[in-house]
């Protein structure tokens, strides 16, 4: 009997010395790995412990009872140890991955790219003013931009010779075999021109263009752009023509109190002429639009010239109407507060990004225009 408490203290210390080491690995695991390898080593299915477990069977009753409630001890102790150390590298494996995964909420927000680049002041004015004709009813033409003599000039009552071609400054064309010159087109009339040609009136058509004069100075660049309304029919008149102006600078400069100056003037294709002012008044060193006692020239207009309607085959005793043009550059930079007129022309990105507009900001009378 007492050999057999003996072997069994022996077996006894034998489990103890298990313990220890089995604890000893676990401690100095330092990965989720290695702690997985000591659990298969003690507890898997060939491991220390199931194999001490395997031994039961041989074993004197009595030994086997003590014996296997030490082991199962043991068994619970190692799994516990185990379940500790696996919740501590956990942990840790968690802690360097926040330390990692940092984000830095005080860098700039990226640029969204469906937001980069930006729209030129003269396209998105472009787009405004079109957007306030059609919503009048007029519809938008479209016209050469190399053009005969004939629609650049004579059917605008400008003959051949006459004192007005100088002062368009006209980019000429080589002749042809039959001494025909063509020319870049000085104003965007030819649209209108065609369109009465073409279409039976009522005529309500805007030509949003680019044009041409051989001039280049501080307030003159050799290509620029123009608006021209023109509406035909058998009662238009000088109030449609002032109502049309009305609200179309209220709709562009987005105010109500806006007045206009007309003042007598002469143009070959249209009888009676009138020069058109706006009021302004100066703060500081901005120009305001809008109610104020000065003025700024911004369009021509008038009475569609007999001549006119007759060389684009209608009866001026049937039809009559009235005619406008404008410069967009200039009524861009009245409105944008837009300095020099050569900038924009000249490409450079730092003023593209100061002047111009987000993609997204497309100019509708419902959208408000330019906000
Ligand atoms: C200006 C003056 C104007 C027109 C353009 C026009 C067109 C036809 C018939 C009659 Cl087809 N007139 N256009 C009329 C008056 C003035 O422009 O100073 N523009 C910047």
């Amino acid at each position: 009997m007492r050999q057999i408490i003996n072997k069994m203290g022996d077996t006894m210390a034998d489990l103890a010395e298990l313990e220890q080491k089995i604890s000893d690995q676990i401690t100095q695991a330092d990965s989720l790995d290695a702690l997985e390898n000591i659990r298969i080593n003690a507890l898997g299915k060939k491991g220390e412990i199931s194999l001490l477990l395997k031994t039961l069977g041989k074993m004197p009753p009595e030994e086997r009872k003590t014996f296997g409630a030490a082991v199962n001890q043991l068994k619970a102790c190692v799994n516990a140890v185990l379940a500790s150390r696996k919740t501590t590298l956990e942990d840790a494996a968690l802690d360097k991955r926040l330390a990692t995964e940092t984000l830095d909420v005080t860098l700039p927000v990226q640029a969204d790219p469906a937001n980069a680049g930006r729209i030129h002041p003269l396209s998105q004015v472009w787009e405004e003013v079109t957007a306030i004709f059609a919503d009048m009813g007029f519809n938008i033409g479209d016209g050469p931009h190399i053009e005969t003599d004939f629609y650049n000039f004579t059917a605008l009552n400008i003959p051949p010779h006459h004192p007005a071609r100088q002062e368009h400054d006209t980019f000429y064309f080589k002749p042809d075999a039959d001494g025909n010159r063509k020319v870049l087109r000085t104003q965007t009339s030819n649209v209108q021109i065609r369109t009465m040609e073409t279409q039976e009136p009522p005529i309500r058509v805007v030509a949003p263009g680019r044009t041409y004069r051989c001039d280049s100075d501080l307030t003159h660049t050799p290509q620029f752009h123009q608006i021209e309304a023109l509406v035909i029919d058998k009662t238009a008149n000088l109030a449609n023509l002032k109502g049309t102006l009305e609200v179309f600078f209220k709709a562009f400069f987005e105010t109500d109190d806006l007045k206009m100056r007309f003042r007598a003037n002469h143009f070959p294709f249209t009888e009676i002429s009138y020069e058109v002012d706006i009021s302004y008044t100066r703060k500081g060193n901005e120009i305001v639009i809008g109610d104020g006692d000065q003025w700024l020239e911004v369009l021509g207009s008038g009475m569609v010239h007999p001549n006119v309607l007759r060389n684009c085959g209608l009866d001026p005793d049937e039809y009559q109407g009235f005619a406008f043009g404008m410069g967009i550059d200039r009524i861009a930079m009245l409105k944008y507060g837009i300095p020099d007129l050569r900038a924009f022309f000249d490409t450079d990105l730092r003023w593209i990004e100061h002047y111009g507009f987000a993609p997204f900001d497309i100019p509708s009378l419902v959208g408000g225009l330019s906000r």
